[in-house]
């Protein structure tokens, strides 16, 4: 399988490190959505990253419907997402707050970064960044002192979490220090230090 896209997405890393997790083998393909995009669009329309390409040349497109499929072939004992009732549903409302958290973090990267300065409307990026802060803050009281967001051991909606507590340090979310993060950067300590998140992570280019 080739999975492409580069891990400064929080789609495209958190869809890697599900696949690392559950031991999918599969190969990379670094690209970036919006620079590398004549070499993305054969294989989507909608120009986004992630994309997986499988063995029998099968497209998947979305990190929801790609991790969908790889808890499918490689989680069977459903470790990641239980598979009904109250543990199901409530580790989908924790990924579902990552996964909101994540959209509002990218978006309001790209009104800072990529719409000319004088174009930008400063109440929509406030509340892009209230979206995204609101987002880690409940991820932060949702964890407290427990070891994982639910249950004893890991699932889905830690994974999610730590991708989105990283993505927020890269991208520098402002005014992030509001709220007291204590229990995510120790999460994301815990996290990164296992293979699949270190071989899965953005590495800046140095300066
Ligand atoms: N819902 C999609 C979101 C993917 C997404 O927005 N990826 C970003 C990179 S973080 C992208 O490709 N952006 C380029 C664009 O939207 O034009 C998913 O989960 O895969």
């Amino acid at each position: 399988m080739l999975l492409i896209g580069r891990d400064l997405s929080p789609f495209v890393r958190r869809t890697a490190i599900v696949m690392a997790t559950v031991n999918v083998p599969f190969e990379r393909q670094v690209l970036a959505a919006i620079e590398d995009g004549a070499q993305l669009a054969p294989h989507t329309p909608l120009g986004r990253v992630p994309v997986l390409i499988l063995e029998d040349g099968e497209t998947l497109i979305d990190s929801a419907a790609i991790i969908d499929h790889i808890l499918e072939v490689g989680d069977p004992t459903q470790a990641l997402l239980p598979a009904t009732g109250y543990d199901r549903r409530r580790v989908l409302y924790l990924c579902a707050i990552a996964t909101g958290a994540m959209e509002k973090g990218v978006a309001s990267s790209y009104e800072r970064f990529r719409r000319p300065r004088e174009l930008i409307h400063g109440p929509w990026l406030d509340r892009l960044f209230d979206q995204a802060r609101g987002g880690l803050a409940a991820l932060e009281a949702a964890l407290g002192e427990r070891d994982w967001l639910h249950g004893d051991a890991m699932t889905l909606a830690d994974i999610y979490a730590v991708v989105l507590y990283d993505f927020m340090q890269i991208i520098d979310l402002p005014r992030l220090a509001e709220t007291a993060h204590v229990a995510l950067p120790a999460l994301s300590a815990r996290l990164n230090a296992l293979p699949a998140f270190q071989d899965h992570r953005f590495i800046p280019a140095s300066a």
